[in-house]
């Protein structure tokens, strides 16, 4: 999928039309991601984020950008992981979706990510992972238009991780592809045996090979 890009770097540095802060329910900024995003956009976001009311977990609020080079920073409170029985998996899920509405309905193209909840809030980073990149592909498949969407890893363990995650889930939808596509073409050889039988193709080798000769002889 061309339009989902992980990469390893510093959040505050993109330049997408929206960042994604990994926020808390007050939305008064904290550690991790979140402080870092407030340091590089400076004393106003905070003036901003101060009159939202805080956010509920699993929903996203959007402010300006300030002095960070992308235009709008969508703050999500990601759930803080509890055993895995507290419905996490859904509400991380939900971060995602919430944060791919707001950008729609902002009209925005591109939006960065970070690893949400897999920090002070010690979601485990493979399954936080694997729920990043499903509703990632989702979105982009359900909106062609939308141009890039990029997971930005702060370190190589997750970098690694979110990558196994890409290739485990795109790589089996391929693969599913190819076998509906194996199905589909040996249901037309079954078929063409039974009206005319198959012409014998000349192998591509016998090409290669008299090639070769004729540049060897030049
Ligand atoms: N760019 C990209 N990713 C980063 C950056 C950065 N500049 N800095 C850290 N990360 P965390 P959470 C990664 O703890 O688990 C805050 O205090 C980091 O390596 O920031 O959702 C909030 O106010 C990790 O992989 O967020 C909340 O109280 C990921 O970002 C609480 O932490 C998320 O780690 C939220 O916890």
């Amino acid at each position: 999928m061309e339009r989902l890009t992980i990469i390893k770097g510093d959040i505050v540095k993109m330049k997408t039309d929206a960042i994604v802060n990994a926020a808390n329910t007050s939305l008064l900024g904290g550690g991790g991601v979140d402080g870092a995003i407030h340091r590089a956009a400076g004393e106003e976001l905070l003036a901003e984020c101060e009159t939202l009311g805080g956010c509920a977990t699993g929903q996203a609020k959007i402010t300006n950008g300030y002095r960070l080079p992308a235009k709008y920073v969508i703050h999500t409170p990601g759930p803080i992981w509890r055993g895995g029985e507290r419905g996490e998996a859904e509400l991380l899920a939900s971060c995602y979706r919430s944060c791919f509405a707001l950008a729609l309905e902002h009209h925005l193209s591109s939006i960065a990510f970070p690893s949400i909840s897999t920090g002070v809030y010690r979601f485990p980073l493979e399954e936080a992972a694997q729920i990043a990149i499903r509703e990632m592909a989702a979105f982009l498949r359900q909106n062609p238009s939308f141009q890039k969407v990029v997971m930005v890893c702060y370190d190589d363990t997750a970098l690694k991780a979110y990558k196994a995650a890409y290739k485990k889930q795109l790589g089996q939808e391929e693969q599913e592809k190819q076998e509906e596509k194996a199905t589909a073409e040996k249901e037309k050889m079954e078929k063409t045996e039974k009206t005319k039988p198959a012409k014998q193709k000349k192998s591509p080798l016998h090409f290669f090979r008299s090639k070769k000769k004729s540049s060897a002889e030049e």
